[in-house]
């Protein structure tokens, strides 16, 4: 029996301890409180906690506004459909052939939006200047060839893709780590990949402090990388 067998078939309890290591629990936690709706998690840290490199009305309006407003366009598209409404986002978007056609486009958009900003504020912190450690780091420097060249990668990716997006680290289907760029608010768990660091591209991440300079915005960025919890990703993702 597979994991999520296992998950269907087992106990409260055991379900209860796969959630906890999983890193699809980083988007189910706020939604099993209430299961009639989406809602939009907390921050971890205040709105002004990664000042300088992220300004506080930028969080502010990011979050308060661009975020919850994924949020409320998600639950307005599962109106009505029952079953939808109780999955977690990440299931949705990993199951996304299963949604009917009428709403899928909304659900793509705004439960990607939804799920994409939820990791990335919880990949962000206050103690800034971490750098990639443990497994994860193994992991790019196997893949990537070192850290400095799988850095350089993530860059490019984020710095030519055009238009509105996200550049993601992932695990894919294979475990093995990919970079990529994704258009809109296209999900990597609609590819059956498990995305454990992403950048927003979109201008309204950036404008009101960097305008058209979007590379000042990544080097900013990355000083508030929250490797340790990159690395908790990776190891989920990976089943350890
Ligand atoms: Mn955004």
């Amino acid at each position: 029996m597979n994991r999520r067998d296992f998950l269907m078939k087992g106990g409260t309890a055991v379900a209860g301890m796969f959630l906890a290591s999983s890193p699809l629990n980083l988007y189910a936690a706020h939604h099993e409180a209430a299961e009639t709706a989406h809602t939009l998690p907390e921050l971890p840290y205040a709105y002004d906690a990664l000042e300088p490199h992220i300004d506080t009305l930028t969080m502010k309006i990011h979050h308060g506004k661009h975020h919850q407003g994924y949020v409320n366009k998600l639950n307005a598209a599962l109106k009505g459909h029952d079953e939808l409404m109780k999955m977690p986002v990440a299931e949705l978007l990993r199951n996304i052939d299963k949604v009917p056609m009428d709403i899928r486009q909304a659900v793509i958009n705004s439960g990607g939006g939804h799920a994409n900003h939820t990791l990335f504020w919880r990949t962000m912190t206050p103690n800034k200047g971490s750098k990639p450690t443990g497994e994860v780091l193994e992991a790019i420097e196997s893949t990537f060839g070192s850290n400095q060249a799988g850095s350089e990668l993530f860059d490019k990716t984020a710095l030519t893709h055009f238009g509105s997006g996200w550049a993601w680290l992932v695990v894919d289907e294979k475990k093995k780590l990919q970079i990529y760029a994704t258009t809109n608010q296209d999900s990597p768990l609609m590819k059956g990949h498990t995305p454990i660091l992403g950048l927003d591209v979109w201008e309204h991440a950036y404008y009101l402090k960097y305008q058209n300079r979007r590379g000042d915005y990544l080097k900013a960025w990355e000083n508030v990388i929250h490797w340790e919890q990159v690395n908790a990703l990776y190891l989920a993702a990976m089943g350890r």
